[in-house]
């Protein structure tokens, strides 16, 4: 049987999809899954996402680095929050992040039903697309969203990944079509489209512009970080 790929648009549609045979792709462009696959790309140990600001404290005294953001910033009292900066091999190698997010952790425990959980972003776009192309499940691209809303940059990578996996896979929804549809739009400046975004300008608001600028490069990534029991770790290819 044809593998098929999906789109779903925000996390308030997920209960629309049979998920339990299938690899959902987690995606939050801005920020929460560009800074997990960097930071597991960058030797963290592991990285453990839970819902609720509070749970993060439950984690307290155990050795790890407890990282809390809320609408853009960091939580008062955490180590730091969601920036990639946040995320380089002096700070994070070898040590297990415990983190919260708005949107992104949130999405990540929607999909647990799943299969498998990976996660994506343009940081490894490459190499998660080749991997999921030798896999035999069917495949939903779940993008965060923000706050159970559309949004455009994690719709735009679902349309990256459904362009580049659309010649083994069959498209079975309309979500796809347009997502890449939008992909193809943006692709040739992609920081401009984004741009366009309500969470571009509220980072911009918030002086962190760079973050985005980052989270927009193509493949310096090569991890593919995959969530066995209720921690993101480096996928063993
Ligand atoms: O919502 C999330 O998970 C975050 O990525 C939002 S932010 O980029 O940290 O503002």
């Amino acid at each position: 049987m044809q593998r098929k790929i999906e789109v779903c648009l925000t996390p308030a549609l997920i209960n629309l999809y049979t998920i339990t045979e299938s690899i959902v792709v987690v995606i939050d462009i801005l920020r929460a899954t560009s800074s997990i696959v960097y930071g597991i790309d960058n030797g963290a140990e592991a990285i453990i996402p839970v819902a609720q600001v509070e749970e993060c404290l439950t984690y307290a005294d155990k050795g790890f680095l407890l990282a809390a953001e809320r609408n853009g910033e960091v939580v008062a009292g955490y180590d730091f929050g969601n920036s990639p900066f946040s995320y380089t091999p002096d700070k994070v190698a070898g040590k297990t992040v415990v983190l919260t997010t708005t949107n992104g952790t949130k999405a990540l425990h929607l999909a647990r039903k799943a299969h498998q959980v990976v996660i994506g972003s343009f940081l490894n776009l490459e190499s998660l697309c080749s991997w999921l192309k030798t896999q035999d499940r069917d495949i939903l691209l779940l993008c965060a969203g923000w706050k159970d809303q559309f949004n455009l940059e994690d719709t735009i990578f679902a349309g990256a990944v459904v362009q580049q996996l659309r010649s083994s896979f069959v498209l079975s929804d309309d979500a796809s079509v347009a997502a890449e549809d939008l992909y193809i739009l943006a692709k040739d400046n992609l920081r401009a489209y984004v741009g366009k975004s309500s969470h571009s300008n509220r980072m911009v608001a918030l002086n962190i512009e760079e973050d985005v600028q980052f989270c927009l490069q193509l493949n310096i990534c090569t991890a593919i970080p995959v969530l066995v029991g209720d921690s993101l770790v480096a996928l063993k290819k």
